[in-house]
């Protein structure tokens, strides 16, 4: 039923998948982080991080949308609040980190952030991922919650001209959730994100979930799946 439903729509609302003590504990390892960053993209080095993704993946209902043999790859910290409000209009994630730069006519689209090299891969694997995105917070509609256009991601990677289409023809769902919330998103489907009122803070944890072998001669960073070797809010890692 739920896979059904993601696979229709390309994402899908769990409730209660955190309590919310799991919740506040996990908003004090990020309190630790630099306040500078709005989002950081290598949480992973952190090992209560890889913890928290084991421990989502194993829970029953991502497990039917998740597969065994997939692993998180990747943890974004988003959080909107009085000091920190913006905006992201409607786009699809194209981009996965990658372990080293390779020649191949199917790749483009190269960047580096925080240290991390990135690539836009095939479609076909974009297609694979899931996003797997934790609530910290209640998200009301006031809160700046994520815009979904559902079956989005069924049209493989789109040009401008087609998101724009969508965006005029489609009809965004906003996610709204509770804390402990679970969305899960393939990072194909058109999403927005608008502005907060300012008044609160919504803190989200993003987890893109993959498959251990990339095409293309790719790999992930093996520091995203060990922890090893990364540099996270200034501190160094082993
Ligand atoms: O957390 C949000 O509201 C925006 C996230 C987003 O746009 C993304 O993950 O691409």
């Amino acid at each position: 039923m739920l896979l059904e439903r993601f696979n229709l729509e390309g994402f899908a609302r769990i409730p209660g998948i955190l309590a919310a003590d799991d919740c506040g504990a996990i908003a004090e390892k990020i309190a630790l982080l630099d306040p500078e960053s709005a989002g950081t993209r290598c949480l992973l080095a952190d090992e209560w991080c890889r913890d928290l993704a084991r421990r989502l993946h194993g829970h029953p209902a991502i497990a039917e949308v998740v597969p065994t043999n997939f692993a998180a790859v990747q943890c974004t910290y988003f959080e909107k609040s009085v000091d920190r409000n913006w905006l992201v209009p409607f786009h699809q994630d194209l981009s996965i980190p990658v372990a080293t730069r390779i020649e191949h006519s199917e790749l483009r689209g190269w960047s580096e952030k925080e240290g991390e090299l990135f690539v836009q891969p095939p479609a076909g694997l974009l297609a694979q991922l899931v996003a797997i995105r934790i609530h910290l917070d209640p998200c009301r509609e006031t809160d700046g919650p994520l815009q979904c256009i559902p079956g989005t991601h069924l049209y493989g990677r789109m040009s401008t001209d087609e998101i724009a289409h969508y965006r005029e023809n489609g009809s965004p769902v906003s996610c709204a959730m509770a804390r402990g919330d679970v969305l899960l998103m393939r990072p194909l489907v058109l999403h927005s994100s608008s502005k907060a009122d300012g008044h609160s803070r919504r803190r989200v944890l993003h987890f893109v979930f993959g498959p251990s072998e990339l095409p293309c001669g790719l790999s992930w960073p093996s520091r995203n799946l060990s922890g090893k070797g990364c540099k996270s809010a200034g501190r160094p890692y082993a």
